[in-house]
């Protein structure tokens, strides 16, 4: 093999509750923002499709869990719906879906597949959202009892836990672009929203140290997205130096060295957007960084310098201190419209052991979305050889990052199964698997074989 990788590397994919179990009014679950984003506002999805039926793991984990194994995964990182396990986001268990991620993770463990758990991934429990989501104090209190509750029920089988998915998302798409309920457009909520987030992490490991999860590890899953500057200019350089700070060091930092980058706090003070703190927070952030960091790559972030100066009176957005450049001859997704630039994975690794103690990390998503992927259908299969090059050329460079000493411990492909994605609900399909929508039968596609493969020879 031309590249090997280390034993006991981890090879399996990703998955999130909201966008594969379906049964969303089964089972005892309670509304999310999504269920209700849906029921309000239908228009907003595409193809009319909402978080109701999705893949229908609830009912199929059995046969899902079998694909998994055949496909050769050693671990899975899939997520815990809190609305499902605490319907009103706080208080009572919902003994339905102890039940069922009970299974859940028994049947992996019996398959000898590791389960990963997030405990949150976009889906805050609609209730809560009604008292303010992350921007009020009490839902991160609410959070934390949540986390309590599952590492208390599952902590005995689950190694591995973390405490959110990408939680720049919610602060972006929901309080700035535009793409997530609550969907308004203000920095001070935004900034508030993120600060929340991470003291509920930091809570939530607490918790878990304290409860002396017997072996367990816990972390965080977190984007990250190169920020490329156009060229060597200083004024791009700082360009680049600043979309970092908003999209990577406002979680990477307080999340893997305890503490916010001096630089983002200015930025965040000299435009009045400092959030509520409370006495305390600062040491809660310190000593309670992650084990373990997940990252997702799919695409980089390439900026220049801004050309016009904002308008001082319209509201306050990251983009005032840098343009999107789009370097001319990039490598496309054609069917996504993301940038494909393998190499950013091994930058990312290898910032993470230059300066962040070369933390233990594994890529807890990448992947290729694709619509209209049925067209690639032959002899009753889909033939995506592009995602196995993806995925390929990608795997090249962790390896060249292991050479060099990254403490990377495996990749996860987002996604197993096709699924249903916010907004875009079955547009893009990026599973392993295909998945008929409308009879829910799951069919191999040629990657799943491929990876099969990959991961039984432990390289390519
Ligand atoms: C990540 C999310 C996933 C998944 C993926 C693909 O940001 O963690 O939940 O949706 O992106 O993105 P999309 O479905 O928008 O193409």
């Amino acid at each position: 093999l031309q590249y090997q990788f280390p034993e006991d590397f981890w090879w399996g994919s990703a998955t999130s509750a909201t966008q594969i179990e379906g049964a969303a009014n089964e089972g005892g679950k309670g509304k999310n923002i999504w269920d209700h984003w849906f029921e309000i506002e239908p228009n907003r999805f595409f193809d009319h499709v909402g978080p109701q039926e999705t893949s229908d793991f609830y009912h199929r984990y059995q046969e899902d869990i079998q694909l998994m194994k055949k496909i050769g995964h050693n671990t899975h990182r899939l997520s815990i719906s809190w609305s499902r396990l605490i319907p009103s986001g706080r208080g009572e268990v919902n003994p339905e879906a102890v039940e069922f991620y009970q299974h859940v993770i028994d049947d992996m463990l019996a398959n000898d597949i590791d389960p990963f758990v997030n405990l949150y991934h976009f889906d805050m429990p609609i209730a809560l959202q009604n008292e303010g989501g992350w921007e009020s104090r009490d839902v991160v209190d609410a959070y934390v009892a949540y986390a309590k509750e599952a590492f208390r029920l599952f902590g005995n089988r689950v190694r591995k836990w973390f405490t959110f998915n990408e939680p720049i998302v919610p602060v972006e798409n929901g309080y700035l672009y535009d793409a997530h309920y609550p969907n308004v457009v203000d920095a001070k909520r935004a900034v508030q929203v993120a600060y929340h987030t991470a003291i509920a992490s930091a809570k939530a490991i607490a918790a878990f140290r304290e409860m002396n999860i017997d072996q367990g590890k816990i972390g965080i899953i977190l984007n990250l997205t190169p920020s490329y500057p156009r060229s060597s200019d200083p004024s791009d350089l700082r360009a680049s130096r600043i979309a970092d700070l908003f999209f990577n060091r406002s979680f990477l930092d307080p999340s893997v060295l305890g503490a916010y980058p001096q630089e983002l706090i200015n930025i965040i003070r000299e435009n009045e957007l400092l959030p509520q703190v409370q006495e305390g927070d600062g040491e809660l952030l310190r000593s309670n960084t992650v084990d373990i960091l997940g990252v997702n790559y799919y695409q980089p972030r390439r900026v220049k310098a801004k050309e016009y100066v904002p308008n001082p009176y319209s509201p306050f957005m990251p983009e005032w201190y840098f343009d999107h450049y789009q370097m001319p001859g990039r490598k496309m997704n054609i069917y996504r419209g993301w940038e494909i630039y393998e190499k950013g994975i091994y930058d990312i690794l290898m910032n993470l052991k230059e300066n962040y103690g070369n933390i233990e990390s594994f890529i807890s998503e990448n992947g290729m979305g694709v619509q209209g992927e049925h067209r690639f259908q032959e002899k009753g299969e889909i033939q995506d050889d592009y995602r196995i090059d993806f995925i390929r050329e990608h795997l090249k460079w962790v390896h060249q990052a292991i050479q060099e000493g990254s403490h990377v411990k495996g990749y996860h492909m987002w996604s197993f199964m096709d699924n249903w994605s916010w907004s875009n609900a079955y547009k893009n399909r990026y599973g392993f698997v295909s998945v008929d929508v409308e009879t829910q039968e799951r069919t191999l596609k040629k990657s799943a074989h491929w990876f099969q493969k990959v991961s039984e020879q432990n390289g390519f």
